[in-house]
């Protein structure tokens, strides 16, 4: 197994006080009577560091610090703003070696994966850049003579982001990255089972902001609990809130953030499907349901967790899969070899465990896995054995997310009924079907077809790229974020009418002379 040489890896990212939860860009507040935490790796439970976090009294001084920021960022030309994103992105391209592995080893995610992370912050950065010089409006033509309209877009001003564990540092730069080229600032809160990947990227960042004269606040971190995620969802001063996480999570934010009409972006969870035709490639449509349902070992809110195969095809692609299952190598994600990691915790892993016994409970029968791995390698008590469960949709484990790697397999006998249920769940992410039959594959993408936010043809659930939006309907949240027009949640929109005329004509032809 390969030992993580932690503590250079560390210093080589800059990581070295740890009694500091906050940092404004370049400096970093120390914590004063607030709490220390260990950080464990749940690659081998080894405790990485002892962190600080966040009281309430260092939230304000950061809440503070990012209004003042917000009025010198705002009058930053976007192109500018684009400059220092590309600098950011520069910076993540020098170290996406380090930050991956750091990521692999703080997460659990196999280190390829660990790499696609740090690439797609990239990616967005490179998105971003191109954005600053595209944040355009429309004209409209006006119903009244020498009059024109115009719509622009300004930056709206604070954008918390609240992210998740499995992925520590991607879903930071899609809202970020896309929020400094609008003129937003942005304060960080990552989740607290990851904070050392979030640490690392603001310590790759501050040079940027140091060479470029940046305020204090453009960019700024907590490290906290949920007391400072409801503290923000309550905070009037953000103006934009991005949470991704459970549903549930994602529910407390709405009802907060909605109670005082803020705004919301939600990416929450998924209940993804592949629909497997009797008319597709099988050989890709099964490398599609591997990666989907054991990448990140089943922690991607993209994550297969439906597999729904027709029936003239079911026992000859189920088969193949449980002896691809039989081949997989489990363990240190940091060794190549290995296609699958541990869980988050032990807390992941009592749920795998539950959601299997319920699965068999509700009339399941397991095909492969169901196990949580013992013995040398695996003494960290994270590890288990990616698990096929045949099942029925309406099972009420099916209908449920567990975050670990459960895939369940369910039979259809015509198109219609696969994508009715495909959509029998509360979930709206992301949604597949392989096929070559161009009947079956627009059905499927057309407005009687899938539901969710992310539909593909002959490609898997997950991995989806940062140039198109991202998120999901129903009790995904709605909200999208990353590529397309998804930036105009992060502007305020004007719309300006101008009279260019020497008379005053009202509008609906109204009469009113004074
Ligand atoms: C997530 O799991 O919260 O599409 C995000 C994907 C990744 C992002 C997943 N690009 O699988």
């Amino acid at each position: 197994m390969p030992n993580i040489p932690i503590q250079s890896l560390l210093t080589k990212l800059g990581i070295k006080a740890l009694n500091e939860s906050v940092c404004t860009g370049n400096q970093w507040i120390t914590s004063i009577g607030s709490e220390n935490r260990e950080i464990k790796s749940p690659v081998d439970g080894n405790v990485i560091a002892s962190i600080s976090f966040a009281t309430t009294t260092e939230y304000e001084r950061v809440t503070k610090v990012a209004q003042s920021a917000f009025d010198y960022w705002k009058n930053v030309p976007a192109p500018k703003r684009g400059e220092v994103v590309r600098q950011i992105g520069n910076k993540l391209r020098e170290n996406k070696e380090d930050l991956g592995r750091l990521v692999s080893y703080e997460m659990g995610k196999s280190l390829q994966e660990g790499w696609g992370e740090v690439q797609e912050m990239i990616d967005i950065c490179d998105f971003a850049v191109g954005l600053s010089r595209q944040l355009y409006g429309l004209t409209i033509a006006s119903e009244r003579p020498n009059h024109s309209m115009q719509e622009q877009w300004h930056p709206l001003g604070i954008v918390g982001i609240i992210s998740s564990f499995n992925f520590p540092v991607a879903v930071w730069s899609w809202n970020a990255m896309i929020a400094a080229v609008c003129g937003d600032v942005c304060i960080w809160k990552p989740s607290e089972k990851t904070p050392l990947s979030a640490i690392a990227v603001h310590q790759l960042i501050k040079s940027v902001i140091a060479s470029n004269n940046l305020p204090e606040g453009v960019f700024s971190l907590v490290i906290g609990d949920a007391k400072i995620g409801e503290k923000m969802a309550k905070d009037h001063r953000i103006q934009l809130i991005s949470a991704t996480g459970s549903t549930q999570m994602g529910k407390r934010v709405g009802q907060l953030v909605g109670a005082r009409l803020g705004r919301c972006i939600l990416e929450l969870g998924g209940n993804n499907s592949l629909i497997i035709s009797e008319d597709a490639n099988l050989d890709n449509a099964l490398k599609a349901a591997v990666f989907g349902a054991v990448g990140t070992a089943g922690q991607r809110c993209t994550t297969t967790r439906r597999l729904i195969i027709q029936d003239s095809v079911y026992d000859k692609f189920t088969s193949k899969l449980v002896k691809i299952y039989e081949q997989l190598n489990i363990g240190n994600p940091l060794d190549q070899k290995n296609h699958m990691g541990p869980l988050i915790d032990k807390i992941a892993v009592k749920k795998y465990s539950m959601a299997i016994m319920d699965a068999e409970n509700e009339g399941g029968r397991v095909l492969f896995g169901g196990k949580v791995l013992e013995g040398e390698g695996f003494e960290s008590g994270t590890y288990v054995l990616p698990t096929l469960i045949e099942a029925n949709n309406h099972f009420r484990i099916v209908q449920e997310e567990t975050f670990a790697p459960i895939t369940y397999l369910l039979k259809y006998s015509r198109i219609e009924e696969a994508i009715a249920m495909q959509n029998d769940v509360r979930q709206g992410l992301s949604s597949a079907i392989f096929t070559n039959n161009i009947q079956e594959a627009h059905i499927f993408l057309s407005a009687k077809g899938s539901d969710c936010g992310i539909a593909n043809v002959n490609i898997g659930t997950s991995g989806a790229e940062i140039g198109g939006a991202f998120g999901g309907e129903k009790e995904t949240g709605g909200g999208r974020e990353s590529g397309s027009d998804s930036w105009k949640a992060y502007m305020r929109r004007q719309t300006n009418t101008i009279n260019y005329g020497k008379d005053m004509p009202l509008a609906q032809g109204i009469k009113f002379d004074v």
